[in-house]
């Protein structure tokens, strides 16, 4: 069986889960769940990061261990994700035990290859712990971090070094050629150009953090965090004989770890590379960053209290392209379900299920459906063109496609005005819708988990209606 690996990023766990954590977990779970109706054996990888000073800080603040506050927090994002029906193989945590020793031995395989210098390095510079990464002069607005608005702090100590200059040319050659594919296009050129200026060789280890996974070859130090998170996919993939990840889901922050040190980490170990990384946008709330200060973090739950969970997977993708920053408000995500959900699929699921009540229509095979196949497109036939948008990360478009069939299914309907038909003319004209239903219902299977099997038990047997599958807002 054909095998495809995803992962996401796995979250700090400093604060609960908001939906800019949920946005790309039900993208990977509809890429999860689309890979498996096409017969390959796709899983898909979550979890939570929880070494660090970011977390030891959080836990300091709440007067709790770092391990116990993480428990806490990280149980609410399994939570989460298992409300919002996300399908994963494993949770994993940078605290289980597997991969604590899978990030020791990954580091000692560093040193023993050279790829870590032998002896620690006097390093100088400013880190700021909101991003845990150290940060340049050139990256700050008046000596604050943009992103998070504090000083960072300025940091002189002994650290390992990973020699990632070492990679420089072997890493262009690889993202240039598709190797290790990196998209959209722009994030792409985006790193290429990076490349190009320069690596520099990288801190990879804190001698004055406990918090953290000590060094297997000097334990007087601790992993730096974002070396050791990036080992969690493979703590999957190794043990289960999975590797290498098919797709790496990632925000655009967080590219740079992705495409550069981790396939730079991978080569030293002469491992195998993931195969894609893709780097999702970024979304405002209402024009404006989601941040505490604010007071305007949307929770999954909020969403889900709403939209339930379909609708909540719905508005997420439906809103705008995957790769693009977008802006997220309560009205239009209130538009967008009453349009698309209430009016659009739950309506046409009502009205059907009412005319049919009466009649016998035949389970017939939904993939044999004249009513869709046989509409003309310009550019070839809706299935085809769904697989092609979600093979290209375009969640979008492919929602954009099912919502056309659902317009070409009441246009049918209008214009044979089966309310006016009887005996075998009604079951004829509905036969045809039927099928057409659940011929879109297979499209629907990805996104809307939980109500395409509502339409499946709808349409067996003897059709009857049911309660509306989205309340209008
Ligand atoms: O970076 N819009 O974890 P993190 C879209 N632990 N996506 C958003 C978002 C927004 N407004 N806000 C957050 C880390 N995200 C590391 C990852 S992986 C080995 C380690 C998403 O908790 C986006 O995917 O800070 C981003 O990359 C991720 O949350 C960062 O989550």
């Amino acid at each position: 069986m054909n095998k495809f690996f995803i992962t996401t990023p796995i979250y700090y766990v400093n604060d609960v889960p908001h939906i800019g954590h949920a946005y790309p977990t039900v993208a990977a779970d509809v890429l999860t769940r689309y890979w498996k109706c096409k017969g390959y054996d796709a899983r898909l990888l979550v979890g939570t990061d929880e070494h660090g000073a970011k977390i030891a800080e959080a836990a300091k603040k709440h007067n709790q261990q770092p391990k116990d506050y993480a428990d806490k927090i990280s149980e609410e994002f399994k939570q989460a994700w298992e409300k919002l029906d996300i399908d994963f193989v494993r949770f994993i945590r940078t605290t289980d035990e597997d991969h604590i020793k899978m990030a020791q031995k990954f580091l000692q395989k560093l040193y023993d290859k050279g790829a870590i210098d032998a002896k620690p390095r006097l390093y100088k510079g400013l880190y700021c712990v909101g991003h845990e990464k150290f940060m340049s002069p050139e990256e700050l607005v008046n000596g604050l971090c943009p992103d998070h608005q504090t000083k960072p702090i300025e940091h002189s100590e002994e650290n390992y070094y990973f020699k990632l200059t070492a990679y420089q040319k072997q890493l262009e050659q690889l993202i240039t050629s598709d190797t290790i594919k990196i998209s959209p296009q722009s994030r792409k050129n985006e790193i290429l150009g990076k490349i190009k200026q320069g690596l520099e060789d990288i801190s990879i280890s804190r001698a004055n953090l406990e918090w953290g996974i000590p060094l297997p070859f000097d334990c007087s130090h601790t992993a730096y965090v974002w070396i050791e998170a990036l080992i969690n996919y493979y703590t999957y993939g190794s043990q289960n004989n999975f590797w290498p990840a098919d797709l790496h889901l990632v925000g655009k922050d967080i590219l740079w770890f992705h495409a550069i040190i981790w396939p730079a980490m991978l080569l030293a170990i002469d491992e195998k590379l993931p195969k894609q990384i893709f780097a999702h946008g970024f979304f405002t709330v209402n024009g404006q960053k989601m941040s505490k200060t604010l007071g305007n973090v949307i929770s999954p739950d909020q969403l889900v209290e709403k939209y339930g969970v379909d609708g909540t997977r719905y508005v997420l993708l439906a809103a705008f392209p995957f790769g693009e920053d977008g802006d997220f408000s309560w009205d239009a995500l209130d538009r967008l379900y009453n349009a698309d959900l209430a009016n659009g699929l739950g309506n046409l699921v009502a009205r059907v299920a009412k005319l049919c009540e009466n009649i016998t229509i035949s389970d017939n095979n939904p993939s044999i459906n004249k009513l869709v196949t046989s509409i003309p497109t310009t550019s070839g036939d809706i299935t085809t063109l769904y697989a092609k948008a979600l093979e290209n990360y375009r969640f979008d478009e492919a929602l954009k496609l099912i919502w056309d069939e659902i317009r070409i299914i009441d246009h049918y309907i209008n214009n044979q005005q089966p309310w006016k038909l009887k005996g075998q003319n009604l079951i004829n004209v509905m036969q045809v819708v039927v099928d057409a239903i659940r011929y879109l219902n297979l499209k629907l299977q990805p996104f809307l988990p939980e109500t395409s099997e509502k339409i499946l038990k709808q349409f067996s047997g003897a059709i009857k209606s049911q309660p509306p599958l989205f309340p209008r807002i």
